[in-house]
């Protein structure tokens, strides 16, 4: 049994509509049990602009499937949810990434854990603290760290 913790993000069709039905899809995933998710934040888009703003948000799991066969789980859903994948960090309907899978580090091409990039955003930081403040990442740098050296704009909680 391992604890994993997922962010969600819309910016597309209802976004908080796509988020919600996200979260629940994932409460229904086989071998996996929702623990807890965090308030839903909406923020301004980061990297390509001219995007609508997203509704992003994090979940804590307890599962017993591992990093891949999750990860085609969340993919699954987010197909069922009319994510097409047209331009690079371009809009989309539901984006859900597995940011920490208990304390492993991988490094393959198609899954990278922790998250590579969750460092650098507010919008996966903020949330992830509301259910879990006191986490450490698997380098040992306390989540409290990463926050503080986080920019903090462009983000309010719903
Ligand atoms: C470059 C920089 C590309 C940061 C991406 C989201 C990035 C986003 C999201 C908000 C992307 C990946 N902005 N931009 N929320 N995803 N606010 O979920 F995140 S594209
Ligand atoms: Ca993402
Ligand atoms: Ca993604």
């Amino acid at each position: 049994m391992t604890i994993a913790y997922i962010a969600l993000g819309s910016n597309l069709a209802e976004p908080l509509q796509q988020v919600s039905q996200g979260l629940d899809a994932i409460a229904n995933l086989s071998q996996c049990q929702l623990l807890d998710h965090s308030p839903w934040y909406r923020s301004a888009p980061v990297g390509p602009r001219g995007q609508p703003d997203y509704i992003n948000g994090v979940c804590a799991i307890e599962t017993t499937l591992q990093p891949l066969p999750l990860l085609h789980q969340l993919q699954n859903i987010e197909n069922q949810q009319g994510r097409v994948r047209s331009q690079r960090w371009g809009a989309r309907t539901l984006d859900l990434d597995i940011l920490l899978y208990g304390d492993l580090t991988l490094n393959t091409p198609e899954l990278q854990l922790p998250h590579p990039r969750m460092a650098e955003r507010n919008f996966v930081l903020l949330p992830l603290a509301d259910i879990a403040a006191d986490l450490v990442m698997p380098d040992n740098r306390p989540l409290t760290q990463l926050l503080a050296n986080c920019p903090s704009g462009g983000i309010v909680r719903l």
